[in-house]
């Protein structure tokens, strides 16, 4: 096989795998998995090559920026590829014995300057937008203070007296049918879709980072601090994060589970929250219907994707 050959099977092997993880984007965008209720699990999904699918318009901005900054990652890369490869085919010893002994060419020199200079301008603008549309505090509905501990978080609605819980993973062979291994809790944080929501966020003894990579989420947690940041949910349905920041033998057992509700069951679900905080009871937040119904009718939910709990505990299916 001659090394032309070679090189063009090289290329046309890249275009296709670049084609081929295209296509799973769009088909993984296009599907969820759901929950009873209708609701779309928000997740991260096997064999997943990009972003979890943004569901607010800061993971839309990130996303949208992660993609254009890739595509010109890639346009230089296969410029300077191509150029090494020419360089490679045209000046090999065998073919060019006598080497050149040009030192300067003020045209190409001053390409490689200002080209380059003109790509950072171009990130430079949209990532600057994206820094001031993250830090746009106003027009809030609602303010929740999120404080890490070792290991669980608290979710605090300031404006909602007492309605302050905590939030624990479930451990795994005590997973029912529908709960995730490992993100599911026992008290998600319940937010209203479609309204703007500030996380307050800081921590009780050691660094957390509250994450959320469908919501565009993700500031540490650093105790005497209060770090802020805001989300506004697309539309109803569950999502899922972690503690990313390394905070002792427990971390992987800090997941964060968000239930994003229309807003009427919303207002419903806190004025119950509000009665149990006002009788000294922690706000039963799984006594809301979606996550009732939910847990009912999960056993009938099949699908290759998240990896949801069999109605078989784990323990006793291993
Ligand atoms: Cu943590």
């Amino acid at each position: 096989m001659s090394t032309v050959t070679k090189r063009m099977i090289g290329w046309i092997g890249g275009f296709i795998s670049i084609a081929l993880m295209l296509s799973f984007r769009d088909a993984a965008a296009a599907e969820f998995v759901k929950n009873a209720a209708g609701f779309p699990i928000h997740a991260p999904r096997p064999w997943e090559w990009w972003f979890q699918p943004p569901s607010s318009p800061n993971a839309k901005a990130i996303d949208w920026m992660m993609q254009f900054v890739l595509w010109i990652m890639f346009a230089v890369v296969a410029l300077v590829g191509v150029l090494l490869g020419i360089v490679m085919v045209r000046f090999h010893a065998s073919r060019h014995p006598v080497p050149t002994t040009t030192t300067h060419n003020t045209v190409i020199e001053v390409l490689w300057t200002v080209v380059p200079a003109l790509l950072l301008i171009v990130i430079f603008v949209p990532s600057l937008n994206m820094i001031y549309q993250q830090s746009n505090y106003k027009h809030r509905y609602m303010t929740v203070r999120v404080i890490g501990h070792q290991w669980f978080w608290e979710y605090d609605y300031l404006g909602a007296k007492g309605v302050d819980f905590t939030s624990y993973v479930i451990p795994p062979n005590q997973l029912k049918p529908g709960e995730i291994r490992q993100l599911s809790v026992n008290h998600p944080l319940v937010l209203p879709a479609g309204k703007k929501v500030v996380f307050q966020i800081t921590s009780k003894d050691v660094i957390h980072s509250f994450f959320v990579p469908s919501l565009g989420v993700q500031r540490y947690a650093i105790p005497g601090q209060y770090w802020r940041q805001w989300t506004q949910i697309d539309a109803p349905g569950v999502y899922y994060g972690e503690c990313n920041q390394i905070c002792g033998l427990n971390h992987d057992n800090m997941p964060i589970e968000i239930v994003a509700l229309p807003m009427k069951q919303f207002q419903a679900w806190l004025v119950e929250a509000k009665k149990d905080a006002a009788q000294g009871n922690v706000p039963k937040v799984h006594k809301y219907e979606v996550l009732a119904e939910a847990a009912a009718k999960a056993a009938s939910l099949s699908h290759p994707g998240v990896a949801l709990a069999s109605a078989a505990p784990i323990a006793a299916s291993q």
